[in-house]
């Protein structure tokens, strides 16, 4: 059925470039825990195995491809040169962002007219949340959807002859005009695999980069997984497509160990937790900080993808202060409770909320909210209840997000079938502040002159409770970088409202 019998003994695992706005790069090369976790395990059964990040080795490299849209990433040419030294056998893309498709595409077609008949792997978000679209592209002979280890693994061993068909996975196989489909049997157990492989990561090559995924404090900072999957059944995500809705963590002490390493063989100082939710098992949560605490590490950290507000208590904070943590996002998304419950379907009490967040405040521990807006079945009304819902614990500057209809999300699924979706809808504008979605509450252009209306009223209501920081704030940026002035007047001075 799947052709030819491979001997595959050298894999090459690439993250393409990236396409960004020239105003607003909202990209940063991460140490690519995926593919290091991939590599990994491929390395642990014999495989030669290579990583290359095209964000990270051609970060300054900036060609402006349409006005006001830049791809960040190595040429073309040098791709095709680094693909040709390594020679692979077999070549794996990492495709995460839907909005990024285009580039793992393009870096597809690359490999194929760079080596033609070198097998091509996608995987990641994307494939993984639209793999009909995706195996469209001819150019793409794989794809793994989900949690990728066991199933490269398999697909690898198959391909050399090693392993029974009827042992696939959570793979797709695209050589017909109907790609065969070999659903998932099992998730990994995390004893069973090793750490990422850093030593083939380059972390040197990201060190100093200080706004990886929110601001960094220390130049020499890594992200970590503890755990994968999440059981909330929020409608803008679609974390379970990739690892299911059980929360699988990891051992502590299994944690402990990859701490140890990352701080005593590269220096780590700063840690991102970028979990789905670090803390949803709040025991479990304690027990992995008094560990760290108890192991002296010092790290610095916080968990740039937010934390479940309905899994913290007060003790879990003040000990999460106490063993480095130094910022808290509290992913609430609204402040309208109906709204919350009936169109997110966040299983959160938001009357638990301020009291987390003065607690944060007394002991130090800076804390700020996420914010989606344009969900179908807001209103005007339901914003502004938001805005007074976080201006009243003193949250003037929320991280807000425009309701984004990811495939594979519930939200795509209701936007499609109520004809939701913009009518010049596309992967590429598929970020949070791309306004895809057109309810007939919120249409694109009343919802911009809403948000733009929200964030100057809570600019003021910032200034009227706190003049004196926010103006010596002020004048400190606008000293640094005078042109803020010219854009704050372009953004909020001249939009009607
Ligand atoms: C870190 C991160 C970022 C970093 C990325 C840094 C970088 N340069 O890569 C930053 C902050 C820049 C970022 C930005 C965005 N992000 Co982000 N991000 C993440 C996050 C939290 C962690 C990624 C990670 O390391 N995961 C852990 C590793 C182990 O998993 P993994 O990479 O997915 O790999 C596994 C599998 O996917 C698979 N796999 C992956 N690659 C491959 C390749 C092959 C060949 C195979 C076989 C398998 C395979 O196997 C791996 C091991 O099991 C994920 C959520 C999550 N928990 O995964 C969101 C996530 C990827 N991001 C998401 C989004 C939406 C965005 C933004 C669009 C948000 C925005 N700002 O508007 C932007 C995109 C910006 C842009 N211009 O493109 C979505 C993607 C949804 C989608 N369909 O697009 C995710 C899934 C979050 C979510 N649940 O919605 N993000």
């Amino acid at each position: 059925m799947i052709g030819k019998m491979h001997n595959i003994k050298r894999i090459l695992l690439v993250s393409p470039s990236a396409s960004t706005s020239e105003s607003n790069i909202d990209i940063n090369p991460l140490p690519p825990m995926g593919m290091g976790y991939l590599a990994a395990t491929l390395r642990q059964y014999g495989f030669t195995v290579k990583i290359i990040d095209s964000l990270r080795l051609g970060w300054s490299n900036r060609v402006v491809f349409r006005p006001g849209m830049l791809r960040i990433g190595i040429s073309d040419e040098d791709m095709a040169r680094e693909i040709e030294a390594f020679s692979p056998d077999l070549v794996g893309i990492s495709n995460l962002f839907s909005k990024q498709f285009h580039n793992a595409l393009s870096l597809a077609k690359l490999v194929k007219g760079t080596r033609p008949g070198t097998p091509v792997v996608v995987g990641g978000a994307h494939p993984t949340a639209a793999p009909e679209m995706v195996l469209d592209h001819k150019e793409f002979d794989f794809l793994v959807e989900g949690e990728g280890e066991i199933p490269l693994l398999k697909l690898v061993q198959f391909l050399n002859g090693k392993l029974q068909e009827s042992e696939l996975e959570a793979v797709w196989v695209n050589n017909r005009t109907t790609p065969l489909h070999y659903p998932r049997k099992s998730f990994v157990d995390f004893n069973d695999i090793p750490y990422p492989a850093f030593d083939l990561m380059n972390l040197e090559g990201y060190f100093g980069l200080y706004t990886a995924h929110g601001t960094r404090k220390n130049p020499r900072f890594m992200p970590i997984i503890t755990s994968r999957g999440c059981p909330a059944k929020c409608t803008f995500c679609s974390a379970a497509k990739v690892w299911g809705r059980k929360f699988r963590a990891r051992d502590i002490e299994n944690v402990i160990e990859e701490m140890r390493i990352l701080k005593n063989e590269y220096g780590i100082q700063e840690l991102m937790f970028e979990d789905d939710n670090t803390t949803l098992d709040v025991r479990r949560a304690k027990k992995l900080f008094e560990r760290m605490k108890e192991e002296r590490f010092g790290f610095e950290w916080d968990t740039p993808n937010g934390v479940a507000a309905f899994a913290l208590d007060e003790e879990l904070l003040t000990l999460m202060k106490d063993v480095g943590c130094y910022k808290v996002n509290l992913a609430i998304e609204s402040g309208n409770q109906e709204h919350l419950t009936k169109n997110i379907r966040k299983p959160l009490k938001l009357k638990s909320v301020p009291s987390l967040v003065k607690h944060c405040q007394a002991i130090g521990l800076d804390v700020s909210v996420f914010l989606v807006f344009g969900m179908p079945g807001e209103t005007e009304a339901v914003i502004w209840e938001s805005a007074r819902f976080v201006a009243s614990m003193g949250i003037y500057s929320p991280h807000i997000s425009i309701a984004t209809p990811y495939p594979g999300t519930e939200l795509f699924e209701i936007c499609r079938q109520k004809g939701y979706l913009v009518e010049d809808f596309s992967l590429d504008d598929l970020y949070i502040r791309g306004y895809s979605i057109s309810t007939p509450e919120l249409p694109p252009k009343k919802l911009r002159k809403i948000v733009n209306r929200v964030e100057l009223w809570l600019l003021f209501q910032n200034l009227k409770n706190n003049p004196w920081q926010v103006l010596s704030h002020q004048l400190f940026r606008t000293a640094r970088n005078p042109f803020r002035i010219v854009k704050f007047f372009a953004r909020y001075g001249f939009s009607k409202t």
